[in-house]
């Protein structure tokens, strides 16, 4: 089986592509970073005996995501799960207040390469009659909370283009999912943060929160259901986490 995950390099798709080459599968991994993509692929071919293919693009740039998917050759266009990962939040302030350019980052990042990706991607499910697809929403998808404004509406839009996808896709026989996550601690906060460790740690303070192998666990159950389940969407918060807005701390 193979699996192309973006934003491999950190966080849940690090965890996953860990996770899934620990199981046997072979990977695409993508992200900027390209040196976290080769130590990944020794690490994960060493420890694992996978294949392991890395790809460095932005997923912003459609140019750059079709030239890195048409890259690929033989076996390798056999994609059977596509893993929508990549994604940031950036800044976190009131609507008359935000910084239109954080605004473009995350509208470009978590729903346009969401876009450009699946577009790549799903006409050769479709070809093969077979794949899946789990895309990475959030509970700011669900719901909205202060100053959340611009990312709470981008994973609204992954919430919709999850349901949507999922019809398109059923004649096909291609199975689609979200995972909508809360609080975990991954690099998340300090991407939004621009890298204020201290901000970003406060955010998980006198809680536990999820870790990105919490997810990773999921987004393996969630691929590894017999062929004739589909999981819609799975909403997973910390215990300590109700929703977006009610967080028991200590
Ligand atoms: P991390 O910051 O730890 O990881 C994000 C990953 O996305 C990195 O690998 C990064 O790679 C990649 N990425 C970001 N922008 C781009 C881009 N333009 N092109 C290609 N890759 C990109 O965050 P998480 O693991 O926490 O986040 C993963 C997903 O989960 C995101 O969609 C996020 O919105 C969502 N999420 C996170 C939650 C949390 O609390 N942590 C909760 C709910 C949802 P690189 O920088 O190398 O490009
Ligand atoms: C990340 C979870 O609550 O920080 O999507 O928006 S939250």
């Amino acid at each position: 089986m193979l699996a192309l995950i973006t934003g491999a390099t950190a966080g849940f798709g690090k965890a996953t592509a860990e996770l899934f080459a620990s199981k046997g599968w072979n990977l695409v991994i993508t992200g900027r970073r390209k040196v976290r993509l080769d130590v990944m692929e020794k690490n994960l071919k060493q420890n694992y005996g996978v294949q392991v293919k890395t790809l460095c693009f932005d997923v912003r740039k459609n140019d750059e995501v079709k030239a890195a998917i048409e890259s690929l050759q033989g076996e390798w266009k056999d994609i059977d799960l596509l893993v929508n990962n990549a994604g940031l939040a950036v800044g976190l302030s009131t609507i008359q207040e935000g910084t239109l350019d954080d605004w473009e980052r995350m509208i470009d990042t978590n729903i346009k390469g969401l876009l450009y990706m699946t577009r790549m991607i799903a006409p050769v499910m479709v070809a093969r009659k077979k794949g899946h697809i789990i895309n990475i929403g959030s509970v700011a998808g669900k719901e909205v909370y202060a100053n959340g404004n611009v990312y709470c509406a981008t994973k609204h839009a992954v919430d919709a283009l999850n349901r949507a996808m999922r019809i398109d896709l059923l004649p096909h026989g291609i199975r689609v999912s979200q995972i909508a996550p809360g609080l975990a601690e991954t690099e998340f906060s300090i991407v939004r943060f621009k890298g204020d460790d201290e901000r970003a740690k406060k955010v998980y303070q006198g809680m536990q929160a999820l870790t990105a192998e919490d997810i990773a666990e999921t987004i393996f159950w969630v691929a590894s259901r017999p062929a004739h389940v589909n999981i819609l969407d799975v909403v997973i918060t910390p215990a300590a986490q109700a929703n977006s807005t009610t967080v028991i701390r200590k």
